[in-house]
């Protein structure tokens, strides 16, 4: 079994329903929620847009894959009716997100998975939900608890 750290975000639609819904099919396809934080609103962070977020943070237990978590959580995202990751490589407004932030102290590269998630230390929005419920975490490549990371963005 693997423990797995998420951050969801949402800034489209019934936010809050939108990271209820993800939390629920996250639970059914890949594994126990064992921690969720609160809901936070969160300024749109790298892009401009009216659009405040609500962001969380969770940790589950899976005993799949890491690649399997991804394929599994971009199909959730799919579902809950997120339509274009991108334009022109800028971020947009989105109905869901679904990031995978640590999977256990796995640190990993490949095109289309890196972990621990490679900007994950720099933003509040992250660091604040996951801070939140899990406050000893220890980096896998830094070696720092996600409270003292976190002090470093206040
Ligand atoms: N996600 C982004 C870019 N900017 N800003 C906030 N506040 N919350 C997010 O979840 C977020 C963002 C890319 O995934
Ligand atoms: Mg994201
Ligand atoms: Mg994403």
């Amino acid at each position: 079994m693997s423990k797995v750290y998420l951050s969801l975000g949402s800034n489209l639609g019934d936010k809050e329903k939108n990271l209820r819904d993800a939390v629920l099919k996250i639970e059914e396809r890949i594994g126990k929620v064992i921690s969720l934080s609160a809901l936070y609103n969160t300024a749109p962070w790298g892009f401009e847009s009216e659009n405040s977020f609500l962001n969380a943070a969770i940790a589950i237990e899976t005993s799949l894959t890491p690649h399997e978590i991804l394929i599994a959580t971009q199909q959730i995202e799919k579902e809950l009716g997120r339509f274009r990751k991108s334009v022109n490589q800028q971020y947009t407004d989105r109905l869901i997100d679904i990031d995978l932030l640590i999977v256990d102290d796995l640190i990993y590269k490949e095109n289309d998975l890196v972990l621990p998630h490679p900007f994950m230390t720099e933003r509040l929005f992250v660091m604040e939900p996951l801070a939140e419920i899990a406050p000893c975490l220890i980096h896998p490549v830094s070696g720092k608890t996600m409270k003292e990371i976190l002090a470093t963005l206040h």
